[in-house]
C-alpha cells in the first residue's frame, strides 16, 4: 500500500521541508552506500576546495552516467510523490550528486538553491530538491540545516555572510529523505566528529519548463540512456514539458531517439471544429 504522505505536502507548503523517515528499502540504500565508495575510488574523486562544495567534501556528480543502481534514484515513488506536489507534473531531473562531508568540514554557507534564477520572490516554485540519508545524519556529524519558512521571503542576500536565522538540523536516520522547495535556504553543517563521513545523495528536480542543472542529455551517454525506462527519459528532459516546450518537429526527443510512446503535441489536441 502507497504510503500517506499528506502531512509531508503540508510540511513543504507551511515550512519549506520535510523529513520522511525511513523512506527508502535498506537494500537499496546499502547498495548505494557501497556505489558511492566504489565511485569515488574509481574516479579518483577529491574535496574541492571552494566555499560552497567546502574542502573536506568529496562529491560525485552526473551519477547516471555511472552505473545502473542510480536510475532507482530518480523515480523514487515517495520521493517523486512529494516533488510533484511542489513542482507539477513533468518535472525534471537537474542534477544527481554523492556528497561525502568528511570530519574537519565546516559549515556551508547558506543559500536557495533557485538563487541563481533571477526572479522575484516568493515566485511559484521552480526547483525541488532532496537529500537521501545513505548514513545517519546527525547534528555532530554535518546533517543539513535548514530555515524553516523561507521559502516565503523575498529576495535575500545569501551571499553577504552568515545571516542572522534560525536554523533546524535535519538530523534523520540512514534512509530517510529530507525534501526542500527550491527557494528554501539550508546548507550543510559542520562535521565535528573525529571519524565519520556523513554521506547523502543530493536529488535534485526542477519544473519542467526551468533549464537543468546538469545537462542530462550530454551528460549520459545515448547507449547509457537506452536503458532507462521511458519514465526516466522523460524526467531526463527527452520527453515534451506540456506538449510543446522540448518538442522537435512536434515529436517528442524520446519517441524519435528511442522509440517512447508518442506524445501529443499541445496544437493537436484541441478538438478542431469542422464548421468554423
Ligand atoms: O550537504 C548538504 O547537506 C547540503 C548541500 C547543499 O545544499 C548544496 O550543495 O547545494
Amino acid at each position: 500500500m502507497a504510503r500517506d504522505l499528506t502531512s509531508h505536502h503540508q510540511q513543504l507548503v507551511d515550512d519549506g521541508y520535510t523529513i520522511v523517515e525511513n523512506a527508502i528499502e535498506p537494500g537499496l540504500i546499502d547498495a548505494l552506500l557501497s556505489d558511492v565508495r566504489r565511485l569515488e575510488s574509481e574516479l579518483d574523486r577529491r574535496p574541492a576546495d571552494n566555499r560552497f562544495e567546502g574542502n573536506r567534501t568529496t562529491r560525485t556528480y552526473n551519477l547516471l552516467a555511472h552505473g545502473a543502481i542510480w536510475q532507482q534514484v530518480p523515480v523514487h515513488p515517495v520521493v517523486l510523490e512529494l516533488v510533484e506536489g511542489v513542482l507539477g507534473p513533468q518535472a525534471l531531473v537537474s542534477s544527481l550528486a554523492s556528497i561525502s562531508l568528511a570530519p574537519g568540514e565546516t559549515g556551508q554557507v547558506l543559500h536557495a538553491d533557485d538563487q541563481i534564477q533571477p526572479l522575484a520572490k516568493p515566485h511559484v516554485a521552480t526547483v525541488c530538491n532532496s537529500m537521501w540519508a545513505l548514513t545517519d545524519f546527525t547534528a555532530g556529524n554535518g546533517a543539513t540545516r535548514v530555515v524553516p519558512g523561507s521559502h516565503l521571503w523575498d529576495s535575500p542576500d545569501y551571499f553577504n555572510g552568515e545571516p542572522d536565522v534560525d536554523t533546524v538540523v535535519a538530523e534523520m536516520p540512514k534512509g530517510s529523505v529530507l525534501v526542500w522547495h527550491g527557494s528554501t535556504w539550508h546548507g550543510g553543517g559542520a562535521n565535528t566528529t573525529t571519524d565519520e563521513v556523513r554521506v547523502g545523495v543530493a536529488m535534485n528536480y526542477c519544473a519542467g519548463f526551468i533549464r537543468q542543472q546538469e545537462n542530462q542529455q550530454l551528460g549520459i551517454p545515448s547507449e547509457v540512456m537506452a536503458t532507462f525506462s521511458p519514465q526516466l527519459r522523460q524526467l531526463c528532459g527527452l520527453g515534451m514539458y506540456r506538449g510543446l516546450t522540448g518538442n522537435i518537429e512536434k515529436r517528442s526527443p524520446a519517441e524519435i531517439l528511442y522509440g517512447d510512446p508518442p506524445q501529443v503535441q499541445v496544437w493537436d489536441a484541441e478538438p478542431i471544429d469542422p464548421h468554423r
